[in-house]
């Protein structure tokens, strides 16, 4: 028995070692936050103040605590609207070095995304963008921030509002945000933003006969992000990003569209993944995000269901909190709003049922040698290709592999699978928001697109090939493109 044992351990450790060998272990883990804040730039400061006592773990609030309603800031009365910028106020006035100063708390968001902070354990600097993290780290950080407002005017159960662009009503910058003496107003916003927010592709002459048009083609777009475009989590959440990993695995959908769109059209500082939460909106721009994140849980499917990996769960991040201490918070402990102690007022969802209805005109076009592309190619201008599919395969990605880019660049382009007449039909995009650094951070990341419904809307079910057009929008030649292929 016992030399039965003893080979049985012998066997298990052989197994381990060989694991080792070929660096599974080492790919299986969280990622972790190195406290140990470093400037990636001398010249943009992103740290916050360092902190003199030790770091501990997050306790999520007692749930007697009142239950904060996060509300639609369109729709925010005039005395929860003082409120919030009576709060944002007190915060602008802190002393500059003060954690809580509305400087140093949007400087946190810049930390993230710039590589000022690094994996625990690992020469890797972190950057929660296009990765399956993005949902959930800017979970934390809204939370953190709403309660340190709310401790500045000493109001437990004050909430942050949410922009709510996904609704008619709320497509424009909320008037709240609109004041020039206001605590939330930020000087640099594009005043086309004032009368419309495109949420990707819907731009228009924002007159009053256009409007409801480019409103609607709105609706159609977080339909088809929300609930045609991307069923799995996956493709829902972002690329897989484990400890040792590096960044831009790829993200998710809503990351894409109409996250990044919103973020562009508000412009300038919003613009960019540095200084993005230097506007007040962002808070209520990144609500909405969150509030869609809470919305895909309850929505019937069965791919839409949260990751039980624990390198996803036991993924962890570090903030000031509303007690002045550093908190270290998991990402298993940001799965449930209500224990967080906030939901969302529901409102209406006007792009759940819509659907868009095309007609088809062909699935792919004829082309000649010479005119076939040989990728890697630069997307200066567009870029046709016919793409093989298997006729009656279940789910089907499209995937464009290889997007190379440098990280400081801002580049825009978008994906049009098929022919259809009266004009072609977008079926996702790729965005990449510009950060300011002097150094080139090279990333190589892809996009996936689930074209299950798209196919069907287009009635190319039956065609062993569809046309799939890369159209650039903004920066085509700082991009080149791996490749496209349907899996
Ligand atoms: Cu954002």
């Amino acid at each position: 028995m016992a030399s039965w044992v003893a080979n049985t351990h012998a066997a298990v450790a052989m197994v381990l070692l060989l694991l080792m060998q070929f660096g599974l272990p080492a790919r299986s883990k969280p990622v972790i936050t190195d406290p140990k804040c470093v400037d990636y730039d001398p010249f943009e400061r992103c740290c916050p103040p360092p902190s003199p006592k030790k770091i501990v773990n997050f306790k999520p609030p007692p749930q007697s605590s009142p239950l904060r309603v996060r509300r639609p800031a369109h729709a925010l009365g005039p005395e929860e609207a003082r409120k919030y910028a009576r709060a944002t106020a007190l915060m602008r006035a802190l002393p500059h070095d003060h954690p809580w100063n509305f400087f140093q708390q949007s400087n946190v968001h810049c930390a993230y995304c710039s590589g000022s902070y690094f994996q625990l354990g690992h020469n890797y600097p972190l950057e929660i963008h296009g990765t399956w993290h993005f949902f959930t780290w800017h979970r934390a950080y809204l939370y953190f921030y709403e309660r340190i407002l709310g401790k500045l005017i000493n109001d437990t159960s004050f909430a942050l509002p949410f922009w709510n662009w996904d609704d008619p009503s709320g497509m424009s910058i909320p008037p709240i945000y609109r004041h020039h003496s206001s605590s939330l107003f930020n000087p640099t916003r594009n005043p086309d933003g004032l009368k419309f927010i495109s949420l990707g592709g819907c731009e228009g002459n924002n007159t009053l006969e256009s409007l409801p048009k480019q409103r609607q083609c709105n609706l159609q777009v977080m339909h088809r992000q929300f609930i045609s475009g991307f069923k799995s989590s996956l493709l829902f959440f972002g690329g897989k990003y484990r400890a040792g990993d590096e960044f831009s695995p790829g993200g998710g959908s809503i990351e894409g569209s109409p996250h990044g769109p919103v973020h562009l059209t508000v412009g300038s500082d919003m613009s960019d993944l540095d200084t993005a939460a230097k506007d007040p909106i962002f808070f209520a721009h990144h609500g909405n995000i969150d509030r869609l994140w809470a919305i895909w849980e309850s929505t019937p499917g069965k791919k839409r269901e949260i990751f039980t990996d624990n390198d996803f769960l036991d993924a962890s991040f570090v903030f000031w909190d509303e007690n002045k201490q550093v908190v270290r918070i998991r990402v298993r402990d940001l799965i449930d709003t209500r224990k967080l102690g906030y939901v969302y007022e529901e409102v209406p969802l006007r792009w759940m049922n819509i659907k868009t209805t095309v007609e088809k005109a062909g699935a792919f076009v004829a082309m000649d040698e010479k005119e076939a592309v040989r990728f890697p190619v630069v997307l200066s201008s567009q870029v046709t290709v016919n793409v093989a599919r298997k006729v009656g395969k279940e789910g089907e990605i499209l995937v464009v592999s290889d997007i190379a880019l440098d990280g400081r660049d801002y580049v825009w382009f978008k994906v049009y699978v098929g022919k259809v007449r009266g004009g072609r039909v977008e079926a996702g995009c790729f965005i990449h928001m510009e950060r300011r650094a002097n150094k080139k951070i090279p990333v190589v990341t892809k996009l996936q697109i689930d074209i299950t419904q798209f196919i069907e809307d287009i009635r190319a079910d039956g065609d062993d090939q569809v046309v799939v057009t890369l159209v650039p929008k903004v920066g085509g030649d700082k991009v080149a493109i791996g490749g496209v292929s349907i899996v």
